[in-house]
């Protein structure tokens, strides 16, 4: 045991920045939802003052539990709920303002929207997320420290009575006008200074370890810079965020236009979410039901989101009812079902594969793991090798139009390009190529692709790479693009 054991090649060295265990669990999730849901439903609004009544708030047939199972139906992992949004009404019955659903006639004071959907996704297997605005137009304290102590008070009630937390989503829009109790002012704040945001995640973390922090900085999820859903390509995960006057960045306050691609051998591990509502707005409203985004849309954000590494965050907006509008609902059920169809085999599975190196010959590192369906386990080079690749060889042709290729995160970002070849007619033909990888590259070709050889080639890399996932995959013959 021992001499085997002294035999064995030792693991690469992580490189750059790598992931906490969280950002993996994160990273593992992919496609989540987003509940934009408040007073706005019925003002039809997409920023409410501050001073709206709460007793408007009346979602007359609200279904926490419909609403879960549609959303795990559509696929996602999880779901982030507007517990507060700007306007300053506050979903669940908190202790700090009397602006909250107990002043509202909905179930006479007694309703909780928060608790309600937290266990509604417990029951549908789905994990459950916080956005709580910094801003708050109807506070009469925003603009002093008081209100600081309000906003982590108000945090700490949705962190501890609501069982685990996912992600807690900070938005970056950050003051101006607003009710504030009844003064109808501007009230500016230094988004640098203000929130004292270190404190505030400190205390994130000690009541949710494992909870992400999602802000245009971090700490553990970058906003992707754009709300159209779409990642960079490439689209680094690690990220040194800049502000928007080249000082220091905080949220509201960063150069956004770095953000989509993230920094190549940037210091921190900070990978883009791409926050996309299925309608114009963020909020529900009668007059865009006719403008939900069609299946072949989702799809096209889904490429350009999940198939760059990034997650997708994807609003799908209550009703008055209380329930998701049936537009939204066929929307996501077309994406489910293209997401399915493609990629529910491996053809790469069915296939065999060799490599041009395989770290100390080891069969703990043979390129056989990247078709062995386990994110664990890797092909791995040795250490000087950068520039590899590795073969699929079918019995019968195979027809793709769809490529995946996953980095094993847990060593860093090492691939900075590969590509994608066929043989045909005795030599190698370029079918695709791409540049970052990380936890995820989706490839989509124009149209499929019929091979008997397949080779995946990393064409140049800062370190030897470690690949857990080559996979091909044929779209549904009907998809729609
Ligand atoms: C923005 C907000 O101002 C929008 O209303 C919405 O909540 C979006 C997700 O973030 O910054």
């Amino acid at each position: 045991m021992a001499a085997t054991a002294a035999r064995r090649v030792p693991p690469p060295q992580p490189y750059g920045a790598i992931p906490s265990g969280p950002q993996i669990a994160w990273h593992g999730m992919e496609f989540t939802a987003f509940l934009h849901f408040t007073v706005n439903t019925f003002t039809d609004k997409e920023w409410g003052y501050g001073d709206e009544d709460p007793s408007i708030f009346e979602p007359s047939q609200f279904d926490a539990d419909a609403i879960a199972i549609a959303l795990k139906s559509a696929g996602v992992a999880g779901f982030i709920l507007t517990c507060k949004h700007h306007d300053g009404f506050c979903l669940w019955p908190t202790k700090t303002t009397d602006h909250s659903i107990r002043a509202s006639a909905w179930k006479g004071g007694q309703g909780d929207v928060v608790r309600d959907l937290s266990d509604a996704a417990k029951r549908a297997g789905l994990k459950f997320g916080v956005y709580l605005s910094p801003w708050d137009r109807n506070n009469p304290n925003y603009g002093t420290s008081r209100y600081i102590e309000i906003y982590r008070r108000q945090l700490t009630e949705l962190l501890t009575q609501y069982g685990p937390i996912f992600e807690v989503w900070h938005d970056g829009a950050n003051g101006g006008d607003g009710y504030y109790g009844g003064a109808r002012q501007k009230r500016t704040i230094d988004k640098r200074t203000y929130y004292d945001w270190p404190k505030t995640w400190e205390l994130v973390r000690s009541l949710q370890p494992q909870a992400v922090i999602f802000s245009d900085v971090g700490p553990d999820v970058r906003w992707v810079g754009n709300e159209r859903g779409i990642a960079g390509d490439p689209c680094w995960a690690a990220y040194d965020p800049v502000g928007a006057d080249g000082g220091p960045a905080s949220p509201g306050d960063v150069r956004e236009r770095e953000s989509p691609t993230g920094t190549r051998h940037g210091s921190h591990w900070l990978p883009a979410e791409c926050d996309v509502s299925i309608r114009p707005g963020w909020f529900w409203h009668e007059n865009e039901n006719s403008k939900v985004k069609t299946p072949a849309q989702l799809i096209d954000l889904y490429y350009k989101s999940v198939g760059r590494g990034a997650n997708l965050l994807l609003n799908v907006p209550p009703n008055r009812l209380g329930r998701l509008q049936e537009e939204d609902v066929n929307s996501l059920r077309g994406l489910r079902s293209y997401v399915e169809a493609t990629f529910h085999d491996d053809l790469a599975r069915h296939g065999k594969v060799t490599a041009s190196n395989v770290r100390g010959k080891d069969a703990m590192y043979e390129a056989a793991h990247l078709i062995d369906g386990r994110p664990d386990t890797s092909w791995a080079t040795d250490d000087e090798v950068h520039v590899a690749d590795a073969v699929l060889d079918f019995k019968r042709p195979v027809d793709f139009g769809v490529i995946a290729v996953k980095e094993d995160i847990r060593y860093g970002q090492r691939v900075d390009a590969f590509a994608v070849e066929r043989w045909n007619a005795g030599g190698w033909e370029p079918v695709a190529q791409g540049t970052s990888i990380g936890p995820r590259r989706y490839l989509r070709l124009d149209k499929p692709v019929t091979a008997s050889r397949v080779r995946l080639r990393v064409t140049q890399a800062s370190a030897s790479p470690v690949l857990s996932q080559f996979s091909l995959f044929s779209e549904p013959p009907d998809a729609a693009r």
